[in-house]
């Protein structure tokens, strides 16, 4: 069963705003009303449903004259409905709609002003200017527009009979998580003031600009994840705001997965590999794979710098980790907005490690940022076993060689071979002018590996040690051995230079 009601004809021969009132009831056998009215010119038309039982949900629809849905205020729960629409001369039906199993008594109260004639009127009747109402007042009735990396412009006009304009688009897909919406508003009018709100999906506002009467209008980005947003439109002066709206938008692909197993391989060489990328809005984390085969050299030099692309600042904040094969922290470095980047330098041995970029604020646009990576293998010329030792010759003049311990390179040996008895002169210090970054543990062996009493020690990073030692030599030739090694087996290592001298 349904009701059908006539609502008395609002008065719209003049400005004054009369109201008409009706009280009518809704229950499982009388789930809707309809109350038709009919205005005699274009009217400012408002319609309000409220008392609505606190257990009952009501909507309110507007219809035109065919029956078509103008309006819809879909509130929850027993919360009040309201609609405001400009509309044209003709008759149109509002119906109230009972949600849910609860019935409800409610009062719907209705009541319009005559328009002047340079308002705005609903629906697609040009104005005497050109301009239209093409955008509804609520987030149900938005208009619906597409974008695309072009800009598209769009005129209407808001004002206290027609406040809002929505505009629903969506932005991204299944290959761009991540999209910038530009937008450019001006005002083509008198001076008056305007509201732009960008909403998220739920009707969330992501983003406010207000425009005041001096401001001719604004331009904003704003990067969100790929999705469906409305904007929205609003004045509630009495002198119209016109204006032209146009949107654009940059699709932000993802080459980086989100996990482990998505990362996204690279093959490192000592130049370094430059790759551009985002992480923000719809794609919080960068993933890549870095695979360390150990063929060229024990150890590898590790270097990652982070940076803004094309010269620009990092514009949020963001952390770049190197991680191990099982996903551990190795180290990372935090990056913030403003900054110019960051660098992570580590000597790394064979294996599979990940490098991790990712968002620290979830709630911000994110950053678009350069990772310039580069992987130098480290030559051990100084085998780790006594048979694969590194010979060298000393004589009165000091001889110095450099090498580095640490990191896939546990062990350096050493191999002198004495004709005759000499006194060795061993000196252990940073390689090539710089100081050693680890601490070190040194000592000479014979040629069975027994070490030999004084030459033995501990060398802490920035120092050095020195020591002299009196050998039997013999005309055969007598071999010892002089072993380098990183005080602990986690030391991520150092370079370093032997002299080896007789005196
Ligand atoms: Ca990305
Ligand atoms: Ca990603
Ligand atoms: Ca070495
Ligand atoms: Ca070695």
């Amino acid at each position: 069963m349904m009701n059908t009601g006539h609502l008395p004809t609002p008065n719209t021969s003049a400005r004054s705003l009369s109201t008409v009132s009706v009280k009518d009831r809704l229950s499982q056998n009388n789930r809707k009303d309809f109350f038709t009215f009919t205005l005699t010119s274009r009217s400012s038309f408002n319609a309000s449903l409220k008392g609505i039982h606190r257990k009952a949900n009501v909507d309110l629809l507007l219809r035109d004259a065919s029956g078509q849905v103008m309006v819809a205020s879909k509130n929850k729960g027993n919360l009040p409905e309201k609609i405001r629409r400009v509309l044209s001369a003709g008759s149109y039906t509002l119906q109230t709609t009972l949600k849910g199993k609860n019935k409800t008594r409610y009062q719907l109260t209705a009541s319009s002003q005559l328009t002047p004639s340079n308002s705005p009127v609903i629906g697609t009747a040009p104005r005497p200017n050109g301009a239209i109402d093409l955008a509804g007042n609520s987030l149900g009735t938005a208009r619906s527009i597409v974008l695309s990396s072009v800009p598209n412009s769009f005129s209407d006009v808001v004002s206290s009979v027609d406040p809002d304009d929505y505009y629903v688009f969506t932005v991204g897909d299944t290959n761009h998580p991540s999209a910038k919406i530009n937008l450019s508003f001006t005002k083509t009018g008198q001076d008056t003031g305007a509201t732009i709100n960008l909403r998220d999906q739920l009707g969330n506002v992501i983003k406010a600009e207000s425009l005041y009467s001096s401001d001719g209008g604004t331009n904003f980005s704003k990067t969100v994840a790929a999705g469906t947003y409305y904007l929205q439109i609003n004045s509630d002066r009495t002198t119209p705001t016109p204006y032209n709206l146009s949107l654009a938008t940059t699709l932000i692909p993802d080459t980086a997965g989100n996990t482990f197993g998505n990362a996204r391989s690279l093959s490192l060489t000592s130049a370094p590999t430059a790759i551009t990328e985002f992480v923000g809005a719809g794609d919080q984390q960068d993933f890549y794979r870095i695979t360390v085969d150990g063929t060229g050299a024990p150890t590898e030099r590790f270097a990652v710098e982070l940076k803004g692309i094309n010269g620009n600042l990092i514009e949020n904040a963001v952390r770049v980790a190197l991680r191990d094969g099982l996903g551990n922290l190795i180290t990372s470095e935090s990056v913030y907005s403003g900054s110019g980047g960051a660098a992570i330098n580590k000597n790394i041995a064979a294996g599979t490690y990940f490098l991790e970029v990712n968002t620290i604020y979830e709630s911000s646009d994110g950053t678009d940022y350069t990772l310039n990576v580069s992987s130098t293998p480290v030559p051990d010329l100084a085998g780790n076993t006594r048979p694969t030792a590194r010979f060298l010759t000393p004589s009165a003049t000091p001889l110095t060689v450099n090498d580095f311990v640490g990191i896939g390179d546990g062990d350096d040996y050493y191999k002198v071979t004495l004709f005759s008895n000499q006194t060795l002169n061993v000196t252990l210090s940073g390689a090539g002018g710089e100081v050693t970054t680890a601490s070190l543990v040194y000592g000479l062996q014979d040629a069975l590996g027994n070490s030999i009493g004084g030459t033995s020690g501990f060398a802490a990073a920035g120092g050095g040690a020195t020591f002299s030692k009196a050998l039997t030599g013999s005309l055969g030739g007598t071999d010892y051995y002089f072993r380098v090694s990183p005080s602990s087996s986690f030391s991520e290592g150092t370079n370093y230079g032997v002299t080896v001298a007789i005196v």
